[in-house]
């Protein structure tokens, strides 16, 4: 294939990812893509006011000469919905051609149908960075490449929201909750062979309770704050809308934080090392579970990056540090 092309891609109207995605396998039919860039949400950048951005770029390696190629953008841009009503106005997909190289040699144009390099490339940071990430070396200017230019554009704010964005991955999500249900039933296995009454006027029994109350209650409080976005699942499903009510005003992951204190005040209140293990394992685990679902809840769903800033904790609370 001869020529390679950076594209920049864009969406702030609609389901922004679900568009980026089905953009994305539209792009494959083109080539070959090379590289995919993390997804990006960014605030616009001129036209009227409007809602933020997913940005992203992609490097494909193609047989279609640059104006074929912007033909195929343009029609892929149709086939999402692609409205053109005002300049620089929302979209549910902008595909712009940034650079393109022949052989190896730079693509230059000056024809206002097709300009390359792309003109405004070099002044944005919702281009540059993604770019700079995939292509470093790519030739935004005569004398500059994304790497250098991005320099010069580090007071725009961008915010990377993950790497891994092109597919959901339902598979590891049902793994990790057979994971999660094994290792209950081994701390309830464990309570139950070890059991023995708590004894009334042990510090251990008052703890244990303690914890297992204050578990109960925060386990009860998020799962009916959270309604029908209640899932096992760490893969958000498409439109799950972000719950900041409730005790996720205060903590990030509070059905997971209330599980673990529960599991631990159990084995502490029967004075268990063994369910202790076990309930530590049990709490270990959804921390790590946590840790990667927020991976993808900031992907998938429409302000979690924000809200990761305006509530700090995730499984413990963190008072939010002063702006
Ligand atoms: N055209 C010329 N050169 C190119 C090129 N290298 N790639 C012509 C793509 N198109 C090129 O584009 C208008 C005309 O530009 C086309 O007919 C094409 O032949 P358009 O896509 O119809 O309209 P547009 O995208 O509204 O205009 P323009 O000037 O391309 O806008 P930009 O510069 O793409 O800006 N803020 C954030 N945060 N993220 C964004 O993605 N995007 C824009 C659009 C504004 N603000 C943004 C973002
Ligand atoms: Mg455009």
């Amino acid at each position: 294939m001869n020529y390679r092309a950076a594209i920049a891609l864009g969406s702030n109207l609609g389901d922004r990812l679900a568009i980026m995605r089905a953009a994305v396998d539209d792009l494959e039919r083109l080539g070959s893509l090379e590289a995919i860039s993390s997804l990006y949400e960014t605030a616009p950048v001129g036209g009227p006011e409007q809602g933020p951005f997913l940005n992203a770029v992609v490097v494909l390696d193609t047989d279609l000469e640059p104006s074929a190629l912007l033909a195929a953008l343009q029609s892929i841009e149709s086939r999402h919905g692609r409205v053109r009503t005002e300049r620089w106005g929302p979209r549910t997909l902008d595909l712009d051609l940034v650079v393109v190289e022949d052989d190896g040699t730079t693509v230059v144009s000056d024809d206002p149908r097709l300009v390359l390099p792309h003109p405004r490339a070099v002044e944005r940071r919702f281009v540059l960075e993604p770019l700079a990430e995939v292509w470093p070396e790519a030739p935004v200017t005569e004398r500059s490449s994304a790497a250098e230019a991005l320099e010069g554009v580090a007071d725009q704010e961008v915010e990377v929201l993950g790497a891994d964005w092109i597919r959901p991955r339902w598979r590891l999500a049902r793994v990790l909750v057979s994971i999660q249900i094994l290792l209950f039933l081994v701390h309830a296995g464990a309570l139950l062979l070890d059991f023995r009454f708590p004894t009334p006027g042990r510090w251990q029994t008052w703890v244990g309770l303690a914890a297992v109350t204050l578990g109960a209650v925060l386990v009860g409080w998020a799962v009916g704050s959270l309604g029908p976005a209640l899932s096992p699942h760490p893969e958000p499903r498409p439109g799950t809308m972000l719950v900041q009510r409730g005790p996720y005003a205060h903590l990030r992951h509070p059905i997971y934080a209330g599980l673990a204190l529960a599991a631990l005040g159990t084995a502490i209140s029967i004075r268990s090392w063994i369910a202790l293990t076990t309930g530590v394992v049990l709490a270990a685990f959804l921390a790590v579970k946590a840790r990667y679902e927020e991976s993808r809840l900031r992907v998938s769903v429409p302000g979690y990056a924000a809200y990761q800033r305006r509530v700090p904790g995730r499984m413990i609370y963190v008072p939010k540090a002063p702006d």
